[in-house]
């Protein structure tokens, strides 16, 4: 073997174990550098992982296939495995760690046979920043290392770091043979630990984003005092130069993308607004000595929904995809380029659809439906540097001061466009309750919710009655702690149409929140919470009829009562876990509903 670039011992040993367990042919250690990402690249086009596409157009930019049945993440595949199953809690699924290095390791055995087994020494978080974290991700797939080299700090430095501090989290990933039967996505918290097999597909195979980020990292917020947040974060910067920054959570294909680097609308260019964005997916949040919550995006790349990106929605992201971009489960065009449903310019005549089929448009399926080019979960890896919105501030070590933390989802009756908790304590409640509701697109169950707490029921590494306790503990002790908000952009009319815009335009909301953060516009009390006046929304240069604002901030007491029924037998499965708090809040909430305040 060729010189260790690392003195770590226990470092050293964990890949050695690894490797006896996974008996891969060769051991690469990857440094970062732009030779080696060249070297990955051409054998990476050598073996099919990588698709070439068209270097002109599209310089630096690949094309990978994922299999037909491994396209999303699992959550059903998808364990927390700690000692004690209580401290799962009763929304992940649990497993014992003995049963699940067990299992694992049946699956793990000899699985590198005939590859080499790359050792990524990654930080989630600038190198050496108190927030961040380092992992190193043992993997047995190019296309895992490529993008790792895009989401994360990769390297050199990290080794370095490494030799002054070993903690770190040990990410163990193979593709194994693809088998949803054979796959396994195991988070050890207690052993800072992430087993991933049988799968190739982002979510499950990026361990530094969700599993690190979120599973791992939310259980050692809790332990060390901070947030680790499914979260949006980014600055509104006024003509006076002055940026205030907020941090949004949305449940998956929500919109956090879109938000984090709209585009001003013409109406308020005028006013002179410019948007940074630091982050689109994740936050990390810690009350710094001047008693306010400042936060850092641990990633330093976007994993981004294809489908619906276009110069409409999201100039921003078209700019950014541009170059050094990966793409996973689009369209192939004839001329090399890329496509997919809802993208710039007209429909492609033929292609190659996702699954690597010849594809015409308008095809049907034996069904009658439209087979469609990419996958809905088509997605694209791409450097955060690359947006023209990306924030001068990524690389601080303190991160950004947040103003206003903001919980959504889709909801197409129910929640109003806009709405101001009373308190922390009642934000934290309106996060706790948060849910998506499936929309006209399937029919028959329109209006069913799936509560999704603070957008982090696939995400929280531990029992979610704790971290309600946690996020109310944390407000406890923060003298300075932004005000909570919530929005929907998603409320409909009665023939199931959008009543907002959305998109650019949510900044008018933004602007409200960021006025009422500083005392400088008044709102109305409902039983819910304050809400705008009609007139402080700036509506300049959109037509918007009276009537759909007044639907847009509407509370409906009658709603909200039935709503609270879901709420409660969500809260019920927590048992006397569940903080008082919180049904003292759920016990408020009712009465103020039933009351005329
Ligand atoms: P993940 O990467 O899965 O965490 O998703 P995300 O929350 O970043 O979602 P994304 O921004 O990719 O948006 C998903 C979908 O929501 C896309 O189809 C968008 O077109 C749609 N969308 C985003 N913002 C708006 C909006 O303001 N209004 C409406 N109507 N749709 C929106
Ligand atoms: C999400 O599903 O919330 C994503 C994509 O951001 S993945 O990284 O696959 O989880
Ligand atoms: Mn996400």
């Amino acid at each position: 073997m060729t010189k260790l670039p690392t003195h770590n011992k226990k470092l050293i040993e964990w890949v050695e174990k690894m490797s006896r367990l996974c008996r891969p042919d060769k051991i690469i250690w990857i440094d970062g550098s732009e030779t080696q990402k060249r070297q990955l690249e051409e054998e990476s086009l050598a073996t099919g992982e990588f698709i070439p596409l068209n270097q002109q157009n599209l310089p630096g930019c690949y094309l990978h296939r994922t299999a037909v049945d491994d396209v999303a993440r699992t959550e059903h595949l998808t364990f927390i495995c700690t000692k004690n199953k209580h401290d799962a809690g009763p929304t992940n699924n649990w497993m014992s760690p003995l049963a699940a290095y067990r299992k694992a390791r049946g699956y793990f055995k000899d699985a590198m046979r005939g590859r080499n087994m790359y050792v990524i020494p990654f930080s989630m978080g600038p190198v050496g920043s108190a927030f961040s974290k380092i992992g190193v991700e043992l993997t047995d797939s190019r296309y895992v290392v490529l993008n790792m080299m895009v989401m994360t700090r990769v390297g050199e430095a990290v080794l370095r770091q490494l030799e002054k501090d070993d903690h770190f989290t040990k990410c163990l990933h193979s593709k194994a043979d693809l088998n949803i039967n054979r796959r396994l996505i195991l988070h050890f918290p207690e052993d800072n630990t992430i087993w991933s097999v049988g799968s190739g597909y982002g979510g499950n195979v990026l361990l530094g984003k969700k599993c690190l980020s979120l599973r791992i990292a939310s259980f050692l917020a809790r332990k060390e005092r901070w947030f680790a947040e499914h979260m949006l974060i980014m600055g509104i910067e006024k003509p006076n130069g002055r940026v205030q920054y907020i941090a949004a959570a949305f449940p998956s294909a929500c919109g956090k993308t879109n938000l984090a680097m709209l585009v001003p609308p013409e109406g308020l260019k005028r006013k002179g607004y410019r948007i940074w964005t630091v982050g689109d997916d994740i936050a990390w949040m810690r009350v710094d000595t001047d008693g306010s919550l400042w936060a850092i995006n641990p990633e330093m790349g976007f994993f981004g929904v294809a489908p619906g990106t276009n110069s409409k929605t999201n100039p921003n992201m078209v700019e950014t995809i541009k170059k050094d971009t990966i793409y996973t489960n689009v369209l192939l065009k004839p001329d090399g380029t890329v496509w997919w449903e809802g993208a710039d310019g007209e429909i492609p005549e033929n292609g190659i659809d996702w699954q690597g089929r010849p594809w015409k448009r308008g095809m049907l399926d034996a069904n009658g439906k439209p087979v469609l080019g990419a996958h809905p979960n088509s997605r694209f890896t791409a450097p955060i540097v690359n947006c023209p919105s990306a924030s001068f501030r990524l690389e601080q070590h303190h991160g950004v001061p947040i103003s206003a933390i903001i919980f959504g989802g889709k909801r197409a009756h129910l929640t109003p466009l806009v709405c101001e908790s009373f308190n922390w304590q009642h934000g934290v409640f309106v996060g706790a309750t948060m849910g998506s509701e499936l929309t006209a697109a399937q029919v028959g169950k329109i209006g069913q919710v799936r509560r999704d707490p603070m957008a982090m029921i696939p995400f929280c590494g531990y029992n979610m009655a704790s971290y309600f306790r946690h996020w109310l503990e944390m407000g406890r002790k923060m003298p300075k702690a932004p005000k909570i908000f919530s929005v929907n952009w998603f409320r409909t009319d009665k023939n199931g149409r959008f009543l907002w815009p959305g998109f650019g335009e949510n900044l008018r909301v933004l602007e409200w929140i960021l006025d009422r953060c500083e005392n400088k516009v008044g709102a109305i009390k409902t039983p819910i919470g304050y809400t705008p006046n009609i007139y402080d929304i700036d509506m300049t240069g959109i037509s918007l009829q009276e009537e759909a604002m007044a639907r847009l901030l509407e509370v409906n007491r009658h709603d909200w009562q039935e709503e609270l029924k879901g709420v409660r037998s969500f809260f019920l499965q927590f048992k006397k876990d569940l903080p008082e708090e919180l049904w003292q809040e759920y016990e408020e909430l009712h009465a103020r509903l039933k009351s005329n305040e």
